[in-house]
């Protein structure tokens, strides 16, 4: 899917089990509307072990990819496709680091993740990433514009 389809810029994010499981994702779900995106696509799902490893297949080699795809096939995620002006750059703003201790005041990490390995939200990181991620979750009958 090319970023052409929707009227503006899209990215992909995802609540991780451990915000889901904490109860965190209405708070997610409202901090994503009042930062000016439109919910394009949204679904709540189970990831296998298997599942896991294909969406985070690019870190197949990193040592924390076994504990990785463990804790994304733990419980249920919420993944949705975000729709909003330079939407990649700012979901990962509004996300913050990786790590909860590096990230910034107010952002969802800091104030829902619980380590660098259970922090609460995926951001794409490019535009072909937000493409790639979305066909992964969505088809394109499942994304529905204005
Ligand atoms: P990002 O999610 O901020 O883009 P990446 O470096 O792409 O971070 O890593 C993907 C995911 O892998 C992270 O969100 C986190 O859940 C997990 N992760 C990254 N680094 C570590 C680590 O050092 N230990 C355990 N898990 C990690
Ligand atoms: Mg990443």
């Amino acid at each position: 899917m090319q970023q052409g389809y929707f009227s503006k810029e899209y990215t992909f994010m995802m609540i991780k089990p451990d915000a889901v499981k904490a109860g965190h994702s209405g708070a997610i779900l409202k901090r994503i509307e009042e930062e000016g995106f439109q919910i394009r696509a949204l679904k709540r799902l189970r990831l296998t072990k298997e599942q896991a490893m294909g969406f985070y297949a690019v870190h197949s080699a990193r040592p924390f990819f076994g504990e990785l795809t463990d804790f994304m096939a733990s419980g249920p995620v919420i993944a949705a496709v975000l729709e909003r002006d330079n939407a990649v750059a700012h979901w990962r703003e509004v996300i913050g680091a990786t790590d909860p201790a590096e990230a910034a005041p107010n952002t969802i990490r800091k104030l829902f993740a619980k380590s660098k390995g259970e922090n609460a939200v995926h951001g794409s990181d490019s535009k072909e990433n937000a493409a790639i991620e979305t066909a992964f979750f969505f088809s394109g009958l499942e994304l529905v514009g204005q």
